[in-house]
């Protein structure tokens, strides 16, 4: 069913076109205005609102991390079963790439995404009550892990899943150290200001691939270097129990990891009630739920206090 039916002659964000075009950013980045009780200084919020992504270090603590590590160990070393479809392995091997639905899944997980250091945050910067779009453990293994080619979320969430518009922030807790070596979450600063409307249509079923290797829906080399010459390109290292914000539209992407040490994070996509899915602008038809909830979302009931 359609909830929230858009107008969609006037889509200010068309894509998956015949051809690449640049187009402005129609909507705000940060919905709420600072007030002394938010849980973020004045200079994070405008930091956000500039770049497009925040690095907030020291936020979990290590016993916290310790806890969530050991929770992702079960999942991934098969001593929980998991829902049919929600593990994702890496191209040409069997090891795991992604796992879905971690709410769904566990409890630990359930907690984290309620979190006020994180939900709390999110909540603030989009002015509106929150729900889960998406989630997932990004694991990429030592010597094996392979890259997430460049890409605007929104993008994809606005073509394939019905996402009307930008009000929506992935938040990445790291599980593990990310260094400049095992493949960090690279972002363009400033690049969420602009649309870059992707060329090309939409294949059937398009997510069975591109979860282990995005083809349609990325920007061509062409736009990619002109906004990175026009950005910069950042990695957001930190220790595990960093957290890594970034906005729905930020340019982002990650290389392989060939070092011995696992680099893998937690994700929470975050959207506004506000921004609930329709029909989606450029595919036939939706993706599956753990790629995108659909139906009558669940507000998250912000929590506050430690994890364990
Ligand atoms: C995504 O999940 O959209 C990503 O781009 C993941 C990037 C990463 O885990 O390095």
């Amino acid at each position: 069913a359609i909830t929230n039916p858009v107008d969609r002659t006037s889509d200010p964000y068309p894509s998956r076109l015949p051809e690449e075009k640049w187009l402005p950013r129609e909507d705000k980045v940060v919905w709420s205005q600072w007030r002394p009780d938010a849980p973020l200084t004045a200079q994070q919020a405008d930091q956000f609102d500039r770049d497009g992504f925040l690095v907030l270090k020291n936020l979990f603590s290590e016993e916290e991390v310790k806890a969530l590590m050991a929770e992702s160990a079960a999942m991934r070393g098969g001593e929980r079963k998991l829902m049919d479809g929600s593990v994702i392995t890496e191209p040409g091997s069997d090891e795991v790439r992604t796992i879905f639905k971690l709410p769904e899944q566990s409890a630990l997980f359930e907690r984290l995404s309620r979190d006020r250091r994180i939900a709390g945050i999110v909540s603030f910067l989009l002015g509106d009550d929150i729900y889960v779009h998406q989630s997932r453990l990004n694991y990429k293994p030592g010597f094996t892990g392979k890259e997430f080619y460049w890409h605007s979320d929104f993008e994809t969430w606005h073509a394939e899943d019905g996402m009307p518009r930008m009000r929506a922030i992935s938040a990445s807790l790291l599980l593990t150290d990310n260094d400049e070596l095992n493949g960090p979450l690279m972002l363009m600063p400033g690049s969420h200001k602009q649309f870059i409307a992707c060329a090309g249509e939409t294949p059937e079923d398009n997510h069975k691939s591109s979860l282990k290797k995005q083809e349609v829906g990325v920007p061509s080399h062409e736009a990619l270097t002109k906004l990175a010459s026009a950005h910069g390109i950042v990695p957001a290292t930190g220790k595990a129990g960093t957290l890594v914000l970034f906005d729905c539209n930020t340019m982002h992407g990650s290389n392989g990891n060939i070092t011995p040490f696992a680099r893998s994070n937690a994700f929470f996509v975050f959207n506004a009630m506000s921004n609930q899915l329709t029909e989606p602008f450029g595919a036939r038809k939706p993706r599956p739920d753990f790629l995108a909830h659909r139906g009558e979302p669940k507000p998250i009931d912000v929590a506050t206090g430690k994890l364990v």
